[in-house]
C-alpha cells in the first residue's frame, strides 16, 4: 500500500518523510521523488514482543513517497505538478502536508503562512487534475465510440459514465457521488481518479502551536486531519529510545506524531492488522478490514488457505488482560474461527491447517 506527501513548497514534507523512515532529509527544492518502506508503530507488538521473545519481531510497512512541492503560482510549476500528478495515480493515499508553522527563515508560499487558503488550493488542483483527466479521456472515446470495434459497447457506456464525471466535478461534487455501480467503479479504477483515494491532511505546527486545532471548514469530514511538528519529529527520530523516552517525557507527549501520522496513514488505507507467531517469527499482517479468515490465511501462504481448517484466534486485548495464553483460554476466551471469520484488527491467529 502506498502513500503519497503532497502539499505547497516547503511545507514540511521530506521533513515528515525523513521523520517516519528514517533517511536522511532529501534537499529543499529537490525534483525527485523519494520512496521509502515505513513501519508502522503498533504497542501491541511492542507487547507481545516481550511475552513471546521472539526470535524476530516484523512489523507492518507502508510505503511512502516524498514528492517535490507544487507551485502553482507559476506556469513552470503547474507543468510539473501535472507531471507529478500522473506520477501518483496508483498511490492509494494522499498525504496533504499543509503549512501552519512561522519561520523568518523559511520563505512562505504566496507570501504568507495560511493553512486553510492552502489546503483550498492543493484540494481545487487535485479537483482540476481529475477533470483534465476526464476530459482527455472523453476526447478519446467520442473518436472511438463511432467505430465498429469490439470494444464499442463498452467505450459508449465509458464516455457516458466520463460525461457524468464531468458534470459532476464541474458543479463541484465528488466523483465518487457520480460512481453508482461496481461496473462503473471497474470501469474507471485503472484511472487513478486522486478525488477517489482517502485524505489524511498533516498540518505542520510550530513547536508552540502544537495544541492548536485548525478549522478546514465544510467537506473535510471524511479526511483525517493530524497536526504534527515536523521539525521536532525529526529530532526525536535522530535520537536513541532512551533519551528520546526522556525528552517525550519532559515535553509531557504520551505518543510521537510521527507514529500517530503513520497510524492515521494506515487507517485511513482501510489497513487493520492481525498477528501470528510462527517459528519463532512474530509478525503484523496489514489486511483490508473486513477480511474473512480463509482470505487472511492466504496473505500467510497459499498453502494455508488451500488446507484451511480453523483459525484459532485470541483478541490482543484478552492475551493482555488475562496474563497467558493458558488463562485466556480458562477464562473460555480462545475461539475457533471458520473460513467466514471477520477478522478484527489485533486478533492473534493461529492457523490449522492440512495440506
Ligand atoms: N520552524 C520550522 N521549520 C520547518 C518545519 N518543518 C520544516 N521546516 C523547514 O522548512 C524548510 C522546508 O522543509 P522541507 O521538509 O524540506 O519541506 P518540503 O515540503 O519537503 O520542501 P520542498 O520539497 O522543497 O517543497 C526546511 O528549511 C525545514 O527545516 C517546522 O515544523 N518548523
Ligand atoms: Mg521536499
Amino acid at each position: 500500500m502506498k502513500a503519497a506527501l503532497i502539499g505547497l513548497l516547503q511545507s514540511g514534507k521530506s521533513t515528515i518523510f525523513s521523520a517516519v523512515s528514517g533517511r536522511e532529509i532529501p534537499p529543499v527544492g529537490s525534483t525527485t521523488i523519494q520512496e521509502a518502506i515505513v513501519p508502522v508503530p503498533d504497542e501491541r507488538l511492542d507487547w507481545l514482543s516481550r511475552y513471546y521473545k521472539p526470535k524476530k519481531t516484523t512489523y507492518a510497512t507502508i510505503d511512502c513517497l516524498d514528492l517535490p512541492g507544487f507551485n502553482f503560482a507559476d506556469e513552470h510549476g503547474r507543468a510539473a505538478a501535472r507531471r507529478l500528478n500522473s506520477q501518483i495515480r496508483t498511490v492509494d493515499l494522499l498525504v496533504l502536508v499543509v503549512r501552519a508553522f512561522e519561520d523568518p527563515a523559511v520563505p512562505p508560499y504566496r507570501n504568507t503562512v495560511d493553512p486553510a487558503r492552502d489546503f483550498a488550493e492543493l484540494k481545487t488542483e487535485i479537483l482540476l487534475a481529475d477533470l483534465e483527466l476526464v476530459a482527455t479521456r472523453i476526447e478519446k472515446l467520442q473518436k472511438q465510440v463511432n467505430k465498429p470495434t469490439k470494444t464499442q459497447p463498452h467505450d459508449k457506456a465509458e464516455l457516458a459514465l466520463q460525461q457524468k464525471l464531468q458534470e459532476a466535478i464541474e458543479a463541484e461534487k465528488p466523483i465518487s457521488s457520480a460512481v453508482e455501480t461496481e461496473a462503473e467503479r471497474e470501469m474507471i479504477k485503472s484511472l487513478g481518479f486522486l478525488t477517489l483515494k482517502p485524505i489524511v491532511v498533516a498540518v505542520n505546527v510550530g513547536e508552540d502551536q502544537l495544541n492548536t486545532n485548525l478549522d478546514f471548514g465544510e467537506g473535510t469530514a471524511t479526511v483525517a486531519v493530524i497536526t504534527i511538528c515536523a521539525k521536532l519529529e525529526h529530532e526525536l527520530a535522530q535520537l536513541d529510545a532512551g533519551s528520546r523516552a526522556e525528552f517525550m517525557a519532559e515535553l509531557g507527549i504520551a505518543k510521537s506524531a510521527a507514529s500517530k501520522f503513520v497510524n492515521a496513514c494506515y487507517s485511513a488505507l482501510g489497513l487493520i492488522s492481525f498477528l501470528t507467531v510462527v517459528s519463532g517469527e512474530l509478525r503484523a499482517w496489514p489486511v483490508k478490514r473486513g477480511i474473512v479468515a480463509l482470505d487472511a490465511a492466504g496473505k500467510v501462504h497459499t498453502d494455508i488457505k488451500r488446507g484451511f481448517i480453523k483459525a484459532e484466534t485470541i483478541a490482543f486485548d484478552d492475551l493482555k488482560q488475562f496474563g497467558s495464553e493458558k488463562a485466556v483460554k480458562a477464562a473460555g476466551k480462545t475461539r475457533l474461527e471458520g473460513k467466514e471469520y471477520i477478522v478484527q484488527d489485533g486478533d492473534i491467529i493461529n492457523f490449522r491447517f492440512n495440506v
